[in-house]
């Protein structure tokens, strides 16, 4: 079952007990500590902390998984997309998102883990992906929203990383983030659309999604600030440079008047604007609820991850005969 993080090489080095540092070592960490005090970029080849790197190893490979489990609630709806035009856009996205899930997997492969070792953290339940992807997509209402809220979490949490201290994961990140913009519009404008122009049938169905994907939305930002054992190291080494929650605080501020806008009401009734503190206050998110989810136990965790079990196991043909051609060429070329 899906349970764990991707810390399937301990999270200290030697697995917890303190490791005895050289004095070479130690020199090291203070130049690795002095380049990122002055915000420059670490490089794949540079030196680094190991913890670092078994940090950006758990933080990238859980993104790209959550890249790839996030095809699997919009794939549902491609063959019921209601025109040609929503058809084709939700055809680019879903693969977009797939070629996000490959630049991750690049970029985390840069850091000495291979494809397979992430592979198999997943599909053995090991690793994390995003909360979000255990929910249902119930209607085409959902897809909508998926792409105004998910996505719009999503470009919130992500530009930041565009700056992220690790050099490759900040390059796979612009192009993503570019194409996530993309994303949040076209399905702001999928819901607007609906709200604007459809009966009022769609139009409840618009708000029955929003009522259900906000407060999952609101939690892909992790946990409060206090509940979050990594974010401090995190910010330190320049992997994330906002908070959790000030990062669902800067969402909660744009989503109210995008709601607004489109003329939807978002399911909190203690959310409203605090004069003092120039932000809006929120009612009570159910933490209960994220933590069950991310231990495996959400309303499709076992699907999502036997869905991408079946898919690894259908593909092995594919991944044997690219494997069998490549050999092929190297006979091939040292025969000629
Ligand atoms: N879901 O100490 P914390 C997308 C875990 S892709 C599951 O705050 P951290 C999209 C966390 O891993 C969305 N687990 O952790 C794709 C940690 O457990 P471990 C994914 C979560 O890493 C397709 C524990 O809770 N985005 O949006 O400092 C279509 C304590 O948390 C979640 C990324 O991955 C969660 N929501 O901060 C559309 C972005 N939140 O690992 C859209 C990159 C927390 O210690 N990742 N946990 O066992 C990040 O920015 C950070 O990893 C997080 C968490 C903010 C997610």
């Amino acid at each position: 079952m899906y349970t764990q993080a991707m810390d399937t090489m301990g999270k200290e080095p030697g697995d917890g007990k303190k490791a005895v540092r050289s004095a070479d070592e130690m020199r090291l960490e203070e130049n690795f500590d002095a380049h990122i005090d002055a915000g420059d970029f670490i490089e794949a080849k540079d030196w680094m902390p190991d913890h670092y790197r078994k940090t950006l190893v758990r933080q990238i490979s859980q993104h790209a998984h959550s890249e790839i489990v996030g095809m699997l609630p919009e794939g549902n709806w491609i063959s019921r997309a209601p025109t040609l035009k929503r058809k084709a856009i939700l055809l680019a996205k879903v693969q977009d998102e797939g070629g996000h899930g490959l630049y991750l997997y690049a970029a985390a492969e840069t850091l000495g883990t291979s494809r397979d070792q992430m592979f198999d953290a997943l599909h053995s339940g090991k690793a994390k992906y995003s909360s979000i992807f255990n929910y249902p997509t119930l209607t085409w209402a959902d897809i909508g929203t998926i792409g105004w809220l998910v996505d719009g979490a999503a470009i919130m949490n992500q530009v930041p990383i565009c700056r992220c201290s690790y050099a490759p994961y900040a390059r796979a990140m612009i192009r993503i983030c570019r194409e996530e913009s993309f994303h949040q519009r076209q399905g702001y404008e999928a819901l607007l659309t609906m709200m604007t122009k459809g009966t009022d049938a769609q139009k409840a169905m618009v708000q029955d999604a929003v009522n259900r994907w906000w407060w999952p939305s609101i939690m892909m930002f992790g946990p409060p600030d206090d509940q979050s054992p990594n974010s401090a190291q995190s910010m330190r080494w320049g992997i994330k440079r906002f908070s959790n929650d000030d990062l669902r605080q800067k969402f909660i501020d744009a989503a109210v008047e995008q709601a607004r806008i489109l003329g939807v009401t978002l399911p909190d009734p203690d959310l409203k604007w605090n004069e003092e503190r120039q932000a809006h206050d929120h009612g009570t998110i159910d933490w209960s609820e994220f933590w069950r989810v991310i231990a495996g136990d959400g309303p499709c965790n076992r699907e999502r991850l036997a869905t991408r079990v079946k898919a690894w196991e259908d593909g092995a043909w594919v991944r044997e005969a690219a494997l069998a051609h490549a050999r092929k060429q190297t006979k091939l070329k040292e025969a000629a």
